[in-house]
């Protein structure tokens, strides 16, 4: 397959110490994928699917304890342990080779170890950085196929550069006690063992598009983020790009393939996913900052993706899709989450493998979900119909806005734009959320989430923090205005007040009229708040009473935010930038002066 010396010695170097009985390399063929997907199908690994009603697509279930990432037992591996920051854990590099080679030692015995050369961003385009995982995982392989650009001229490219990511992967015995996704940003290499669920093992994804990539870029003057990119046309034909940081599970998806209410489409808006988890950033001509999504696919939340909430993201799963950890329906072949429609099948096998209808309770009488809350289907990007043409851009869009946006039931307003980009900054940096399925432990408990980074930057965050002001200084006048959204602040019974899905483009529309100077803002202690005349409300069942609700900036609860944010940016002692603690200082000035 190739001649370079580097990848065969990376190659032989895990062969040797896993032991495969095979080794394959995977050339991107659709022949040898569809050979891959008859294999896995026979050794049950996956399960072929309805082909009328979803062909292409296959079915998996992951190990029980498997279904999440695994943020306690994910490492960053510098040498220095400050250089992995508070926010990380750490091991040293040489213990944490030491310790996971003697897992791995001949794990791959009686299995065959496949080598997968794949590319993040189009390949040969001045984003691309190439990557070779090696796992004993079909299913890896298969996912890896729609999540990434897997070929075999990555073994060229890679020869012309020199440089490529070491990805090492085995299931080894799914024993979570003996479960590590561990980066070495300073060797370029992941090593993950033990888990077999998306974002452990789907390398090019969070451990090297984030967690290796944000160092890279660190070092290299551009920026990995956890970012959604969409553009928006408008009617005169002209697209804005806007990217978008949310942590996992709080609907960049959903966002990124917004369908506008009426009162827009009428109007001949239209919006355009680029990507709806990774961007990467970097300068660009005229001075600005360029985003690409270097996936090919979406690893998507199933439960709650409906005809309703999310059309396209449902549209892109009905062919050539696996579906992980949803419920399987054995009379139709075809599968259901909670949240799809109203007509869940009347027999059927959860996600466990365990017989279920719609009745079945756990020993306490609670209802059993058929589907698991993180479950995720893998739909390749071409499928999604409003994928954006730009898609393949080999220099990616520019960006007119970013947008960062937790999920708190109170304190963040609907919207809220920063006073310039450092302040900005110090509004990404404070960022909370409540916690989700899509990381194993609780769930719904705030915690700061800065930028939506927290569980996938792989350095320091206080020097996270300073490189983005770094940025902001290298693209100055031409820098994309900063913004907050909040989509889930919720009433005194716990319903979610704002609509959110498709009526989220009232806001992006607020946010598009600010960045072109169209519309006035009130200035308020955190930034400049819409007036509440100027989000539009055609077609919508809500209240301007209700409205200014959502974008009430009050001042108890901001004063406790203040001092939550301070003892948060303790931990970073003197790596916190010197320009978000004067921003705090500012705030606090600021939220004291609120007259209630
Ligand atoms: O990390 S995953 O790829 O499994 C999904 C997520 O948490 O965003
Ligand atoms: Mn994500």
């Amino acid at each position: 397959m190739t001649q370079n010396q580097q990848i065969l010695d990376f190659v032989a170097k895990y062969q040797a110490l896993m032991n495969p009985d095979k080794v394959v390399w995977i050339d991107g063929s659709k022949a040898q994928k569809n050979a891959l997907t008859e294999e896995a199908i026979e050794t049950g690994e996956v399960l072929k699917l309805n082909n009328k009603l979803l062909p292409g697509c296959l079915y998996h279930r992951t190990a029980i304890n498997d279904v999440a990432r695994v943020e306690n037992r994910t490492f960053i591996c510098s040498q220095d342990k400050t250089n992995a920051g508070p926010t990380n854990n750490w091991m040293d590099p040489q213990e944490a080779y030491a310790k996971l080679d003697a897992i791995a030692k001949d794990c791959m015995v009686g299995r065959t170890m496949y080598v997968i050369p794949f590319s993040m961003g189009k390949i040969g385009s001045p984003f691309a950085k190439y990557g070779i995982e090696l796992t004993d995982s079909i299913y890896v392989v298969l996912n890896m196929i729609i999540m990434t650009r897997v070929s075999d001229k990555v073994l060229d490219k890679i020869g012309e550069s020199g440089t490529f990511v070491r990805g090492i992967h085995s299931k080894v015995k799914l024993e979570e006690a003996n479960r590590y996704i561990c980066q070495f940003p300073e060797d370029n290499t992941i090593y993950s063992l033990n888990s077999g669920y998306g974002g452990n093992v789907l390398l090019g994804k969070k451990c090297f598009a984030l967690r290796i990539a944000s160092y890279q870029g660190w070092k290299e003057g551009w920026m990995a983020e956890h970012m959604l990119i969409l553009g928006i046309q408008k009617p005169d034909g002209d697209t804005k790009y806007v990217a978008a940081a949310f942590p996992s599970a709080c609907g960049k998806t959903n966002l990124a393939m917004l369908i506008p209410p009426d009162c827009y489409t009428s109007k001949g808006y239209k919006v355009f996913t680029v990507g709806d988890d990774i961007a990467w950033i970097r300068k660009g001509r005229g001075g600005k900052l360029y985003a690409v999504n270097p996936e090919n696919g979406f690893f998507g939340v199933a439960p709650g993706t409906n005809i309703k909430s999310n059309p396209n993201a449902l549209i892109s799963t009905q062919k050539n899709t696996i579906f992980t950890n949803v419920l399987y329906n054995p009379k139709t072949n075809t599968v259901w989450w909670e949240g799809l429609d109203k007509n869940p099948p009347a027999e059927a096998i959860d996600w466990k493998g365990n017989p279920w209808t719609p009745n079945t309770v756990d020993a306490n009488g609670v209802k059993v979900k058929g589907a698991h809350p993180n479950s995720r289907f893998t739909a390749p990007a071409k499928n999604c119909p409003c994928i954006s043409p730009e898609f393949e851009s080999r220099t990616g869009v520019p960006l007119t806005a970013i947008i960062f946006g937790g999920r708190r039931a109170k304190a963040a307003p609907l919207v809220y734009e920063s006073f310039n980009w450092k302040h900005g900054v110090f509004v990404g940096a404070i960022m909370a959320s409540e916690t989700t399925a899509a990381a194993a432990g609780a769930v719904g408990v705030v915690r700061h989430d800065p930028m939506a980074m927290l569980p996938f930057c792989g350095y320091h965050m206080g020097d996270y923090f300073q490189h983005w002001l770094n940025i902001g200084a290298k693209v100055k006048k031409n820098a994309p205005r900063i913004f907050n959204v909040n989509w889930f602040r919720t009433d005194a019974n716990g319903n979610f007040i704002w609509p959110g899905y498709g009526d989220n483009m009232r806001v992006l529309d607020w946010i598009l009229k600010r960045c072109e100077n169209a519309v006035d803002a009130k200035e308020t202690a955190i930034g400049y708040v819409p007036n509440s005349a100027d989000i539009e409300l055609d077609g919508l069942d809500f209240s301007t009473k209700d409205l200014e609700t959502i974008l009430d900036v009050d001042k108890t609860t901001w004063t406790a935010e203040s001092e939550d944010i301070e003892k948060f940016f303790e931990k970073f002692g003197d790596r916190l930038p010197a320009e978000l603690k004067n921003q705090l200082t500012a705030l606090k000035r600021r939220v004291k002066k609120i007259s209630n």
